[in-house]
């Protein structure tokens, strides 16, 4: 087991043979493998010079989702453009390998300080085991003030065929709908398959959803200190329309995203929050 940094990148590797990688530049995890399975989407477009957030892997949303128009920050925020610090392995044992990165407000341009101006310190730890990926962020406010976030794991799963993907658990959930502009409905549907764009915030959801890879394979998706998912597929305009991903790549990815989105996570001074995401192979 082990982890190490070449090229901005950390590789983590697990006795088990999994492993997995992570970009300092936004500590975007980019590759999630178990026997030589991939099990996380990265594009083949995808920008890997830190000069734009890479599409695809877990890139990590905060301080808001998607655009505020009281905070000049671009979409999702600065974490998943900035590059972070590696703290190094925090636990290195039979069953797991974790490391940890991190990001303080002294990190940021005087343009994103000047639009978000609070003092905090984020923790990520990344943490492999044979058969799953944990990631779990830990936010310091480290001001004297209150302090309101956004954050999210913006997971993009890679699969074989999107006709025989679905997302398990989200039925009677309350969503917010952007493709039809934010308008809110209750799901119906015991298993959510894709057909079309799909861009939904489930709100208030349980910790514990299922996705069907379609190939007798599924992720148990286990969030924890995170209220809501987001399940995302561009499909055939929106794929077209992003210069970093593949006309046709929306038919081998889909995001299911644990965050705190719907509404603000508000601490207070001094106050510390945690929240994330595990990873299963069931
Ligand atoms: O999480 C879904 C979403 O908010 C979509 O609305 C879409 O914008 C997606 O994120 C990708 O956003 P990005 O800024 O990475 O292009």
């Amino acid at each position: 087991m082990s982890a190490t940094l070449t090229d901005k990148v950390v590789t983590i590797e697990h006795s088990s043979g999994a492993t997995a990688k992570v970009a300092l530049f936004g500590a975007t995890v980019i590759s999630w493998d178990t026997n030589g399975t991939e099990h996380l989407f990265v594009s083949k477009q995808a920008i890997l010079d830190g000069s734009k957030a890479i599409r695809g892997g877990i890139p990590l949303v905060f301080p808001i989702f998607g655009t505020k128009p009281q905070i000049s920050l671009p979409q999702h925020g600065f974490a998943r453009n900035s590059y972070w610090d590696y703290l190094g392995i925090l636990t290195e044992n039979e069953k797991e390998v974790s490391v940890r990165f991190a990001l303080k407000d002294n990190q940021l341009t005087k343009e994103q300080r000047q639009a978000w101006p609070h003092s905090f310190r984020l923790v990520y730890t990344v943490t492999l085991t044979a058969k799953s990926l944990k990631t779990y962020l830990t936010v310091k406010n480290e001001d004297s003030d209150t302090m309101e976030f956004n954050t999210l794991l913006h997971t993009y799963f890679r699969v074989k065929n999107i006709a025989d993907v679905s997302v398990e658990g989200l039925q009677n959930y309350t969503y917010a709908d952007k493709v039809l502009s934010g308008a809110t409905d209750v799901e119906n549907r015991d298993k959510i398959t894709i057909s079309s764009e799909v861009d939904r915030v489930y709100q208030n959801v349980k910790d514990h959803l299922e996705l069907n890879l379609g190939d007798g394979n599924k992720i148990a998706i286990d969030k924890s200190g995170m209220k809501d998912t987001v399940v995302w597929n561009p499909w055939i305009e929106k794929a077209k329309g992003m210069g970093d991903f593949g006309d046709e790549e929306y038919k081998e990815m889909i995001c299911v995203e644990t965050g705190s989105v719907a509404q603000w996570v508000r601490m207070e001074a001094g106050q510390s929050w945690t929240g994330g995401q595990t990873l299963t192979l069931v």
